[in-house]
């Protein structure tokens, strides 16, 4: 765990950590000091109470929340913070993840909270979003973005390289 992180991770259950995994690995190649956690806004709702309300004054400055079901936790922290909040809808139930994605995307008016896509897409965007939100601030992460755009347009070009030599074969 980094000794003075800026995000925190949290999840509901250690069943969402698969998941999770993607944001800290997105955080460990920006180089953004996290903590990663479980706590449940069902099943420990004081300690989900007591994580938000001190996140900020410990120097927190994203949080990114991953629930699976009727996931109310990205919602509940959000409730407890002005820091910005990341919900990851995680796909745990047999609804596959619809649940999560309208439990934490419909929030009423208030209480933002960032929406990311179900499953490991939504896990790696909290991340980078939370990277784009800590490199308003920090030149080192902000040069990183630039970094992942070019190398997203660069892979596009070799896909596409690679499409007009199969297309000249066949
Ligand atoms: C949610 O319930 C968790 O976020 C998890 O996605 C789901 C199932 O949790 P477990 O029963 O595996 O602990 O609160």
């Amino acid at each position: 765990m980094a000794e003075n992180p800026l995000v925190s991770v949290v999840m509901g259950s250690d069943s969402d950590l698969e998941i999770m995994n993607e944001t800290a690995k997105v955080l460990e190649d920006f180089g953004i000091p996290f903590e990663i956690d479980v706590t449940s806004a069902h099943r420990s709702p004081a300690r989900t109470g007591e994580f938000a309300r001190t996140a900020a004054s410990r120097g927190i400055k994203v949080i990114i929340a991953g629930a699976g079901g009727a996931a109310h936790l990205a919602g509940v922290i959000a409730a407890e913070t002005t820091l910005p909040v990341i919900g990851v809808p995680i796909p745990s139930t047999p609804l596959n993840g619809m649940d999560s994605l309208l439990a934490i995307v419909q929030m009423p008016a208030g209480i933002p909270v960032a929406t990311t896509a179900i499953g490991k897409a939504g896990a790696t965007n909290a991340g980078i979003l939370a990277a784009q939100i800590i490199g308003l601030s920090n030149t080192s992460v902000a040069a990183k973005l630039q970094q992942l755009k070019a190398k997203l347009a660069k892979s596009v070009e070799e896909k596409s390289q690679k499409l007009q030599q199969l297309r000249k074969r066949s």
